[in-house]
């Protein structure tokens, strides 16, 4: 059990003479501590990030604050989220070499991580909201999803293994419960928290009298919370992703999980349609046509890469206790594995529209909104870049079943993105 008791959160003015004597830090960036340059420069909405700079080298330290950093006090988180996110770093780590940042030192009753500073990085949404186009995502993005999401379920792990993966992580209870509370459910009612663009009210009381909707978002909400599939990585959108032209990493994966297949895929591609339908707003003159027809390439080769490289784990390294190959290619029914990988795909395709859908509407209805969105200023344009999302999120979660390829939803945000202009 985490003693909280010896809990104290790090300052900028603490920090050096806090972590001065761990040998993960001064190996890296120097042992004289007074030397270092520290920064907060955590901008999320529940922890404390410092950058730390020494004679020798930089890194981060991440720590977890009691409480969410975004509402106050009055909210209390417990600390452990810093363990699940360690544990998660490592397995992702192993899953999928490169593309976490290198873990250094953690320390449970501190409830922080140091770790790789990662530079010239910048985080996707960010670059995404300035109008630049990381060429390598699509691809590192689709690896990322299907490396880590095979790799911790029962189509690889053993089933011992997998089982006390799953326990470890099932007390990650309280970050499940803000996501269940606050996508699948806070966006469908007037929640206290929940805010929203002025503008939208119609479109918000045509959702929350959507019975479609409200029952097909339940229904996600139960296969989220009692569909073990995988270790998700539980909370993984363009802000949890920092990038150059040559590199692209995934971060914090403290909401990580044993959850449904499709989840991290949704909440993925959901954050770059959101950042398509906020590209009108950020033109200052000059066209975002070639940014969204950026965005909709990420989304396919995300997709087409994610399915591929799933394919080719499915067929080469399916060693767990589903889908044995003892019933398919061992009696030379080879056939019988592809049915099987077939049907495992299309569900995590339906799937994971409908969990990109809830996404749009609680990032513009709900508590945390995305900066693709609130960073423009002008409120009838934001709510006209709004509109069309929520339009989307409506389709996918109700029609999902309908929809046959990534494609049909790329040319239905270009109908919409249309629709929009006057
Ligand atoms: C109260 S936490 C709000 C959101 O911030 C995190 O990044 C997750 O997306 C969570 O839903
Ligand atoms: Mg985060």
């Amino acid at each position: 059990m985490l003693d909280q008791t010896s809990f104290s959160p790090l300052s900028v003015e603490t920090l050096a003479s806090r972590l001065g004597t761990v040998a993960a830090v001064t190996d890296r960036i120097g042992a004289d501590s007074s030397a270092w340059r520290v920064r907060e420069v955590g901008d999320g909405n529940l922890n404390l990030v410092f950058i730390v700079e020494g004679p020798a080298g930089t890194v981060i330290v991440k720590q977890a604050l009691p409480y969410v950093r975004l509402v106050g006090e009055s909210w209390p988180l417990p600390l452990k989220r810093s363990f699940f996110e360690y544990h998660a770093l490592m397995r992702q780590a192993e899953r999928d070499p490169g593309r976490v940042p290198e873990i250094f030192h953690f320390d449970e009753a501190q409830a922080l991580i140091v770790m790789e500073f990662l530079s010239p990085h910048i985080i996707l949404r960010r670059a995404l909201i300035d109008g630049r186009m990381p060429p390598k995502i699509g691809r590192d993005l689709g690896l990322f999803a299907a490396r880590t999401l095979f790799r911790g379920s029962d189509l690889s792990m053993t089933a011992r293994a997998r089982k006390a993966d799953l326990a470890l992580f099932a007390d990650n209870v309280e970050l499940c419960d803000i996501t269940e509370n606050l996508v699948f459910t806070d966006p469908y009612f007037e929640a206290e928290m929940n805010r929203h663009t002025p503008g939208l009210e119609g479109m918000i009381a045509s959702l929350r009298a959507d019975r479609d909707l409200k029952v097909e978002a339940q229904h996600l909400k139960l296969m989220f919370s009692s569909r073990a599939e995988t270790l998700v990585h539980g909370d993984l959108h363009t802000g949890s992703i920092m990038v150059t032209n040559d590199d692209t990493r995934v971060i914090d994966p403290e909401f990580a999980f044993y959850g449904p297949m499709a989840f991290d895929v949704g909440m993925l591609l959901s954050n770059f349609w959101m950042s398509y339908f906020s590209q009108s707003g950020h033109e200052d003159g000059r066209s975002r046509a070639a940014q969204r027809d950026y965005i909709v390439d990420v989304v396919g080769t995300i997709w087409e890469t994610f399915r591929a490289e799933f394919s080719r784990l499915f067929e080469e390294e399916r060693a767990g206790m589903l889908y044995p190959k003892s019933l398919y290619e061992d009696q030379g029914d080879r056939m019988g594995a592809r049915q099987a990988l077939d049907g495992i795909l299309h569900d995590i395709f339906t799937d994971m529209l409908g969990f990109a859908g809830v996404e749009m509407h609680r990032r513009i209805l709900g508590l945390a909104h995305n900066a693709d969105f609130e960073t423009i200023e002008d409120e009838r344009l934001r709510a006209a870049c709004e509109t069309p999302a929520l339009i989307l999120g409506r389709h996918l979660v109700v029609n999902r079943h309908r929809i046959a390829s990534i494609d049909e939803v790329n040319s239905l945000t270009g109908r919409l993105e249309k629709e929009k202009r006057p």
